[in-house]
């Protein structure tokens, strides 16, 4: 690690400053050019700990970066990890407010629920299978708070990977009968077409990136709790939003999940 503990503490305050004012500042190596990725992970849990005292509750955690194409853009070999709190959930079909944030995105993502905890090392699809509950459809809001949603890897790990909000719907559905791998999703904005994929986009199968994720969480000691709520990370390319964008996803075999911005 290159920083000190009050380096650390002072780059959670700037940046959950950022989101709860909703500002866009600029990046934080441009100040500590050496941070490094325990660095990163480590202004990320002090940003937790800061909404935990604020009285949130993590409900869930979520994995970015998830295309080889992206990983590779960025340099590295897993995706990244975040996490979710209450304050960050949408009810299905109802309204975000853009004032409440910066500059947002949209990605059309599966949703792990889980019944048992999931823990690395070692972890592979099978038992993130046997962990899972149910899947759901869900739409990340991703929200950098960086200007002009502009990074570097370390710099979008301590950002909590531009979380900001989700939204999960359709049916809850067991993983028993389903090829995740192969589900296929269509996101409209404003009733257009704006993207379709389907889940192999994400390192092959949306579950092996919650395996990643678990893997990632044993270097540190720690396992996916049971009763999680998994972001697998986005199956297409992000998509802007605006006030008035409604947005609505279809996956294949688990139904539809809509939010509109105002
Ligand atoms: O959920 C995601 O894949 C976002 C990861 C961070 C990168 C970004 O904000 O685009
Ligand atoms: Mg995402």
């Amino acid at each position: 690690m290159k920083l000190t503990a009050s380096q650390i503490a002072e780059l959670a305050e700037y940046l959950e400053s950022a989101h709860l004012e909703r500002r866009e500042v600029v990046k934080i190596t441009d100040r500590y050019p050496d941070i490094d990725m325990d660095d990163a992970y480590a202004i990320q849990n002090q940003v937790r700990q800061r909404k935990l005292a604020r009285g949130e509750k993590v409900v869930g955690l979520k994995c970015g970066l998830t295309s080889y194409a992206k990983m590779q853009q960025m340099g590295v070999e897993t995706p990244i990890f975040g996490f979710m709190t209450d304050a960050y959930v949408v009810p299905e079909a109802s309204e975000i407010r853009m004032a409440e944030l910066i500059h947002p995105k949209v990605e059309p993502e599966i949703a792990f629920f889980t019944k048992t905890p999931i823990r690395g090392p070692g972890c592979d699809i099978g038992a993130v299978l046997a962990a899972t509950d149910f899947v759901m459809a869900a739409i990340e809001v991703i929200d950098s708070r960086y200007r002009d949603f502009k990074f570097d890897l370390v710099s979008v790990i301590a950002d909590n990977t531009s979380a900001t909000r989700f939204i999960v719907g359709g049916k809850a559905t067991p993983v028993a009968d389903l090829d995740l791998a192969k589900l296929g999703v269509v996101m409209e904005k404003n009733g257009k077409v704006e993207m379709v994929g389907a889940g192999a986009a994400v390192v092959g199968h949306p579950a092996t990136a919650v395996a990643m994720l678990a893997n990632h969480l044993a270097a540190s000691g720690e396992e996916i709790p049971a009763g999680s709520i998994i972001l697998s990370g986005g199956i297409t390319e992000a998509i802007p939003v605006q006030a008035g964008d409604s947005i609505s996803l279809q996956v294949q075999s688990l139904g539809g999940v809509t939010t509109r911005f105002v």
